[in-house]
């Protein structure tokens, strides 16, 4: 049955330069074994990276397709035994000027898609809500500023034995980012002490959590489901060891949720120090 799978995914692989789309259709939000292509899409953003990876995956098909043909005429037409006399023009205008524009033109083509993409994802639109994850040595912490302000920590499960049925393993945590379904949801993110990254590919988000400053991203999730992501900036021993999961509901067992949530963790409503209070320091 394997040895199946592993054919069928390669026929699939050496068929169609639409493989990740195929690939994609309705599979869970991490990983899964044999997996082609990237995990399933479930934001708008991620919906645009995957269709410009097919579009990009069109054109190099076709240009290491020409490629392959050029020189395959090349090495029948143009050897010694069959082409002992070689001709011995050294310019040609038009070819000059094709092989020169053509290329510019695949680039122009290439660059409009990419950069509509790179303000799309750039661009936070106005958000429904704010949470703000801080990448720690070597977990997370996630803050609700707009629903009550609660924070938690999210730590992975290390011991299988007590990963829940739908838990994979090396991703599942004690706490889940929890958001709403169809919401615009702005992700702040900072670190406490190293640079961490803040990373989900069912949301086709990743962005660095540097100490000291603020990042912003954002995802609206269009389905309900629980999807995984990892630290994606080398921060250290346990680098490895701090998923991200999120798990995305509806907005009325997202209110419950929060409502539990409220009276389970720590909230943070001390004002901020004012530099007046901060100790002073002795003069000399
Ligand atoms: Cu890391």
């Amino acid at each position: 049955m394997l040895k199946f799978k592993r054919l069928a995914a390669l026929a699939a692989a050496i068929s169609s330069p639409l493989v990740a789309t195929f690939a994609t259709a309705a599979e869970p939000g991490h990983p899964t074994d044999w997996q082609l292509g990237f995990q399933t899409s479930v934001t708008p953003v991620m919906d645009f990276i995957v269709s410009f990876h097919d579009f990009l995956l069109y054109i190099i098909t076709a240009i290491a397709g020409f490629v392959l043909v050029l020189l395959l005429i090349v090495i029948v037409r143009f050897n010694a035994r069959a082409n002992p006399l070689p001709s011995r023009t050294t310019h040609n205008t038009l070819l000059e000027v094709a092989w020169t524009m053509l290329p510019v033109v695949i680039l122009v083509a290439i660059a409009i898609p990419s950069f509509r993409l790179l303000f799309f994802q750039l661009n936070t639109p106005a958000a429904d809500m704010t949470v703000k994850a801080t990448g720690k040595q070597w977990y997370w912490t996630y803050s609700y500023p707009d629903n009550g302000n609660f924070e938690f920590d999210s730590l992975l499960v290390r011991d299988e034995a007590k990963l829940k049925p739908d838990q994979p393993r090396l991703l599942g945590v004690d706490n889940e980012l929890v958001v709403p379904v169809d919401k615009t949801v702005r992700v702040l993110t900072t670190g406490a002490e190293v640079i961490h990254a803040f990373a989900v590919p069912s949301f086709g988000i990743k962005i660095d959590a540097i100490p000291g400053r603020v990042n912003e991203t954002w995802f609206k999730a269009n389905r309900e489901g629980i999807y995984y992501g990892q630290c994606s900036e080398l921060c250290g021993r346990d680098h490895a060891y701090m998923p991200i999961a999120v798990r995305v509901v509806s907005e009325q067992a997202f209110n419950t949720w929060v409502s539990e949530a409220k009276q389970k963790f720590a909230r943070d409503d001390a004002a901020p120090r004012s530099v007046a209070a901060v100790d002073p320091v002795p003069s000399r």
